[in-house]
């Protein structure tokens, strides 16, 4: 029997999770596409095909005719409705962050352990790029020897909104890094420091964290919100005896004039097109069986980089490193594998 999905948010994101699970998710169905807005809705219901339409988010949830659920709506409304669809019984992905307050992640947790089983699955999608996958497993196999560095470039071409700072580049942007640093090195965060250049004009400046883990190893992360050529995430990781880079996908390589070149995406979606097809099939294999995917992030990991976001956004306010201070992982989020470890 089919799975049916509803998409909660038909903004960017909500759109192209829309036209995923209305093209490329066999064995699901677009139920209904809900926004706040009706027209909104209803405009990306028609693009993908939905079977309904509403405004009424809490409301989807219940319905009968809704077995899952991809949360796309405004950050503030993720953990509101992740705990709505815990109390009913729905699987969730819901697009990061769970929250930017660790503390509300913390009430997500508590009721799933209440629950007694994991409900949401959290969208921090480059868990699933391939780039990264390789570059986990180059770790894991021994190639690299005992990592040492790693370096993360995150740059977006202009600010998505004209209100967004450097602590919210931190907040809002570089979770995507505290997650998947975390899932590459399998570690935790101990301290951060944060650092900002100047700029010649009134754009909002790059943000520069400089990281320390558990485990001895230093992790930079550059969030250039405003770096105008294009949207190009870049990380290497340096071992001891070695090193690995992300590559991202390139198709074609344009020759012409005495000159060589290749393109840039103009934000993310080309970029990890892939990655999210492949989160999306895990989420919908998750609804299906209510195993849990093994390399999907969950509330835990939520938890986990709001903790990072808050102690890199009042390193960056205070000037100074700040400790990363987190509660003990229950046992109720740690993986079979690691548990049998
Ligand atoms: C945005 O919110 C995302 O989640 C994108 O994946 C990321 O690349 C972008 O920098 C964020 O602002």
């Amino acid at each position: 029997m089919s799975v049916r999905i509803a998409v909660i948010g038909a903004g960017l994101m909500g759109a192209d999770h829309a036209k995923i699970v209305a093209e490329d998710l066999p064995g699901a169905t677009l139920q209904v596409v809900c926004d706040m807005d009706g027209a909104r809705a209803r405009s990306v219901a028609d693009a993908s095909g939905a079977l309904e339409v509403s405004s009424d988010p809490e409301g989807t949830i219940m319905r009968n005719d809704v077995d899952a659920v991809i949360l796309a709506s405004p950050d503030s409304t993720h953990a509101p409705l992740s705990l709505a669809c815990i109390a009913t019984g729905k699987p969730v992905l819901c697009e990061k962050p769970l929250s930017q307050s660790s503390s509300e992640c913390l009430s997500v947790i508590d009721a799933e352990m209440k629950a007694g089983r994991r409900w949401v699955q959290l969208g921090f999608m480059r868990r699933y790029d391939q780039s990264y996958l390789e570059m986990k497993a180059a770790l894991a196999g021994g190639a690299l020897g005992r990592a040492l560095i790693m370096h993360n470039f995150h740059r977006n071409v202009a600010n998505p909104s004209a209100d967004f700072t450097g602590e919210m580049a931190i907040t809002n942007s570089a979770p995507h890094e505290f997650d998947v640093v975390r899932y590459v090195l399998d570690t935790e965060f101990m301290a951060v420091s944060a650092f900002q250049p100047r700029r010649s004009d009134q754009l909002v400046s790059p943000v520069f964290l400089v990281l320390e883990t558990r485990d001895g190893q230093i992790v930079n992360v550059e969030i250039n919100n405003n770096a105008s050529y294009g949207y190009d995430v870049r990380g290497e990781l340096i071992g001891e005896m070695g090193s690995i880079a992300l590559n991202a996908p390139v198709y074609s390589r344009l020759d012409t004039g005495f000159r060589q070149s290749t393109e840039y995406a103009a934000d993310w979606r080309p970029r990890y097109g892939e990655a999210y097809r492949r989160q999306n099939r895990s989420f919908l294999n998750f609804a299906k069986t209510g195993v849990f995917p093994d390399i999907a992030s969950d509330s835990w990991d939520g938890y986990a980089a709001a903790v990072v976001a808050e102690a890199g956004a009042r390193a960056l306010r205070e000037g100074r490193k700040v400790r990363v201070e987190m509660n003990e992982r229950p046992i109720f989020y740690v993986r079979q594998k690691e548990a049998a470890e």
